[in-house]
């Protein structure tokens, strides 16, 4: 091999290296991005009571959700999921961590306190499924009776 040879050489495996590089530091940082939220599930916090704290979260398609049960008595329920996502169900009491991997928008609530307006929402990506939501929060405000504000308030932070 004539050294023009050699220097081609090394510069072709040090541009090879580069690119695997930059291909390692994307998967370094792609992965870093997917977000793990928690959500108590609490008999009151400041002047509320039975709640999910907090009720609103704006997570991204590869994030998770851990519902903490920080006081006994709640588990969560989904109303409303994104289309071809199937509804799930935390258990009563347990830690219980829910995959979000669909676009689209989560319903849900504590079934005992649901008439208390214990209810919460969480957002992945896009509001692929608003026209849904909007379809079904009337009926899960009417049961919410004694907080009814609270349904509302999941509406008012859909991010469109
Ligand atoms: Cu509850």
């Amino acid at each position: 091999m004539t050294e023009l040879e050699l220097r081609n050489n090394s510069k072709h495996i040090f541009r090879h290296f580069t690119k695997l590089v930059f291909v390692i530091l994307f998967m370094l940082t792609s992965q870093a991005q997917a977000k793990e939220w928690t959500i108590k599930m609490l008999n009151y916090a400041g002047n509320e009571s039975m709640v999910f704290e907090p009720a609103v979260i704006q997570a991204e398609v590869g994030d998770t959700v851990v519902f903490i049960p920080e006081h006994s008595g709640h588990y969560a329920q989904s109303f409303i999921t994104p289309a071809s996502t199937k509804r799930w169900q935390t258990q009563m009491d347990k830690r219980t961590t829910v995959k979000l991997a669909t676009e689209g928008i989560h319903i849900y609530y504590c079934p005992p306190h649901l008439m208390m307006g214990m209810v919460g929402m969480i957002q992945v990506g896009r509001a692929t499924n608003l026209d849904k939501v909007e379809k079904k929060l009337p009926s899960l405000k009417a049961k919410s009776h004694l907080k009814p504000q609270r349904v509302d308030y999941l509406l008012e932070n859909i991010r469109k």
